[in-house]
């Protein structure tokens, strides 16, 4: 859940892209790093995993907003897709505020969208968290490539609480920044309703 530090008046929320492998969940943070200016951004660290990679850097967004006089501090994280790195894919999840969900538009990746959906659910569940009460969105990547499937039928697949989705070519950065923005507003929403409520 979201870190709040009353001394520095720091909110800091943990955003993961979690989706198969192969996806474009890495691209889609390449992208985000090197568009945003130097002083807005900490340094892209990987952390090496024997087959991938999982990802993640510290990142301050263009608005800064200040919510009741906090900076706001966005930490970008990626899960490692494949099947046998689920132990990694859990702990990444642990204390996550807010999740854009990828899926790879290509026709024979739709069993993996819908079986990386699934291993979502099922490792948020081990943490008592759901996704009725964790903000995400999903992003439709690969718009670009011709053998793809239907917006409405991924929809369809991926996406029965029909939340806000994206289509994105995330190797030419369209769609990238719009996920974001949309997932990180709806963190600082739940965010501020919680306080309200007495929650943090
Ligand atoms: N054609 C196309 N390729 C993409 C797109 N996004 C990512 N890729 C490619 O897909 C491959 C896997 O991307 P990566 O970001 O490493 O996937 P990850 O495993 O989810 O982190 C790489 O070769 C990317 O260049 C896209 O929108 N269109
Ligand atoms: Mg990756």
């Amino acid at each position: 859940m979201a870190s709040i530090n009353y001394a520095l008046k720091e909110i800091s929320c943990k955003i993961v892209y979690y989706g198969p492998g192969m996806c474009g969940k890495t691209t889609n943070l390449q992208f985000i790093h090197q568009r945003t200016m130097r002083e807005k951004r900490g340094n892209m660290v990987s952390l090496a995993t024997p087959g991938e990679r999982t990802l993640f850097f510290d990142f301050l967004p263009l608005e800064a907003s200040q919510i009741h006089g906090f900076r706001t501090k966005f930490q970008l994280y990626t899960v490692p897709g494949q099947v046998m790195y689920n132990s990694t894919r859990k702990l990444v999840l642990r204390g996550v505020d807010g999740i854009i969900f990828v899926c790879d538009s290509q026709w024979e990746k739709m069993r993996g969208n819908l079986e990386s959906f699934h291993n979502l659910i099922g490792n948020l569940s081990s943490y008592g968290y759901s996704l009725e009460s964790t903000p995400y969105v999903v992003q439709y990547n690969k718009r670009d490539l011709p053998n793809i499937a239907p917006i409405e039928y991924m929809q369809y697949v991926v996406n029965p609480r029909q939340v806000p989705s994206f289509e994105s070519i995330a190797i030419h950065g369209n769609g990238v920044f719009e996920s974001l923005n949309a997932v990180c507003t709806m963190v600082l929403a739940h965010l501020s309703q919680k306080q309200k409520a007495g929650v943090v």
